[in-house]
């Protein structure tokens, strides 16, 4: 069975509302990032960063939210959170999920803190830019590779859910809302919202 580890009111949401989706068992391990348990050895042995989430999955152990939905998207095919290799929609799943750790974070980190950065050289451009693309990508919906639920809409949805509603750090637009209304109305949403409330 897979071990998440995971801590209340973080990051790690996306991958509790992975998990869920997956249908599958999985043990939750908590690292409550309050306590400093993500610096203890044990926990730096799987993710150096001491951050969380972090995965165990038998001998492989990884982190990175997006690398985390990459992975699990894969070994459980049949909850289908991935168009299938070969499949044309599979670019487009790629993009929006590197999209997310790439652009998203650092464009939200910049709005939060107001940073200024040369935005030719930010692989990001600008806060700006990445709000704007994300808008058009939303706009049709229901999700961001159209009729297809996937991976990168956990990973997306969870920012954003963040960034916009939770936080405000990011005004709201009409496309924003309607996409964190159709994620929060899932169940494996809800499930991990209780869950991540600790
Ligand atoms: N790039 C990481 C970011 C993870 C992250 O920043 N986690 C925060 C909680 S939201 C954390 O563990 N902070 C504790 C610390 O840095 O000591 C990912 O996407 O998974």
């Amino acid at each position: 069975m897979m071990q998440l580890y995971w801590s209340p009111r973080s990051r790690s949401f996306s991958s509790l509302w992975l998990m869920e989706e997956t249908g599958q068992p999985y043990e939750r391990v908590l690292t409550d990032i309050s306590t400093g348990a993500q610096r203890r050895a044990e926990y730096l042995a799987i993710n150096p960063m001491g951050k969380v989430p972090a995965l165990r999955d038998g001998e492989a152990t990884l982190a990175e939210a997006a690398a985390i939905a990459a992975y699990v998207a894969e070994r459980y095919p049949q909850a289908k959170l991935a168009p299938p290799l070969g499949d044309p929609l599979r670019a487009k799943y790629l993009y929006w999920l590197f999209f997310g750790p790439g652009c998203i974070e650092p464009a939200i980190v910049q709005l939060a803190t107001k940073l200024e950065m040369n935005p030719f050289a930010a692989g990001w451009g600008d806060s700006q830019r990445v709000i704007d693309v994300l808008d058009v990508a939303l706009e049709k919906g229901p999700w961001i590779l159209g009729d297809n639920f996937s991976a990168a809409d956990i990973i997306i949805g969870s920012g954003l859910n963040f960034a916009v509603r939770v936080f405000k750090m990011v005004p709201s637009r009409p496309s924003f809302d309607a996409y964190i209304d159709r994620c929060a109305a899932r169940p494996a949403f809800q499930r991990a919202e209780k869950i991540a409330a600790g």
